[in-house]
């Protein structure tokens, strides 16, 4: 028997954040979200060409390969970051989280460096698969501080590793079985600082059309607050092929930044794909604040050709750093 995935994308760049520095990817054979930081441009340009490079892996690979070639795209990645950065000293300081997930004849590899993250429905138990390279993860592993402190620690946002040229890459890389029915999500910490994970489980358990649920979360993202940008990337192991397999492209990566320099705008090689879509419907607000936000947000989304997200302003403060925002109300739980 021959499995397939059924895939899609979904991005957004909040409610207060000028540009999105997230980038995503889903195709028949690999799914990828990567968070940009930097300055200016610089973390569109990173998460962008970060995924552009993982992009060239979504083919049919033989599984003994698998998780060398994951390892040696990560240091690709990481290298072209690095000769980005020389060649234009103003993309400097620029990195990105990097959660990829190669697939090939029912067996999945997992590959990951930052605190964007992988989890797995399986059987209806949804399991967090990545660990995040945080500081306060590194606490909590030490027994320094509990899950719950983790997620009100100031430094809660800090990262120990990142793809950005660094040269010393060291991603986490695992493989898993597929079966079918068993269904991946892969976010940015726009969505898992934001919604509670109680209501994320419940989501992804309940929806199933897979463009409805990566959408439904970016409004939940929204709803939350939308302080951060939001990527999200769902896959679902099927026995049948989907009709359409063109690979779905979302965020900076599918939009990127006009003001690009350098040799940063010769990365972006157009390729035929398709963008995911919010679809209007039913949307609960928990609170008055909520609803605020979430008027805010269906306004947005509703203006928009595609969940890219990239290009619309919005009149909050832009310049919030990655580290500003309340983190949600439950931590997510470890394998
Ligand atoms: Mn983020």
């Amino acid at each position: 028997m021959t499995y397939h995935l059924r895939y899609t994308a979904a991005s957004d760049v909040g409610l207060v954040r000028k540009n999105n520095e997230d980038s995503a990817y889903a195709g028949p054979h690999l799914v990828a979200v990567a968070d940009g930081v930097g300055g200016n441009v610089a973390g569109e340009v990173a998460s962008a060409a970060t995924i552009s490079i993982l992009a060239t892996v979504d083919r049919a690979l033989p599984v003994d390969g698998m998780t060398s070639v994951l390892r040696a795209t990560f240091e690709n990645a990481d290298e072209t970051i690095r000769g980005l950065i020389e060649a234009e000293p103003a993309l400097s300081g620029m990195g990105t989280t990097l959660t990829a997930l190669l697939y090939s004849e029912g067996t999945f590899c997992l590959g990951h460096v930052g605190d964007s993250r992988a989890y797995r429905l399986r059987d209806g138990e949804f399991v967090q698969m990545s660990r995040d390279h945080t500081f306060v993860q590194t606490l909590v592993d030490e027994g320094k501080i509990t899950r719950e402190e983790a997620t009100v620690h100031p430094q809660r946002s800090l990262i120990m590793q990142s793809v950005n040229g660094c040269g010393d890459i060291r991603p986490d890389l695992q493989r898993y079985d597929a079966r079918v029915g068993d269904r991946w999500l892969l976010c940015s910490d726009g969505l898992t600082d934001y919604v509670a994970i109680e209501e994320i489980t419940e989501t992804v358990a309940g929806i199933e059309d897979v463009d409805e649920l990566a959408a439904r979360l970016v409004i939940l993202a929204n709803a939350g607050g939308g302080v951060d940008n939001v990527a999200c990337v769902v896959a679902d192991v099927v026995d049948t092929a989907p009709d359409d397999q063109r690979p779905v492209i979302v965020g900076a990566a599918h939009e990127p930044p006009d003001e690009l320099v350098g040799r940063a705008a010769d990365i972006f090689t157009p390729v035929p794909h398709r963008v995911g879509a919010i679809p209007p419907g039913p949307v609960f607000p928990r609170s008055r604040s909520d609803a605020r936000h979430l008027a805010r947000g269906k306004a947005g989304l509703a203006g928009s050709p595609n969940v890219s997200g990239y290009g619309r302003t919005h009149d909050g403060d832009p310049s919030l750093p990655r580290t500003s925002a309340p983190i949600g109300k439950a931590a997510p739980a470890l394998p």
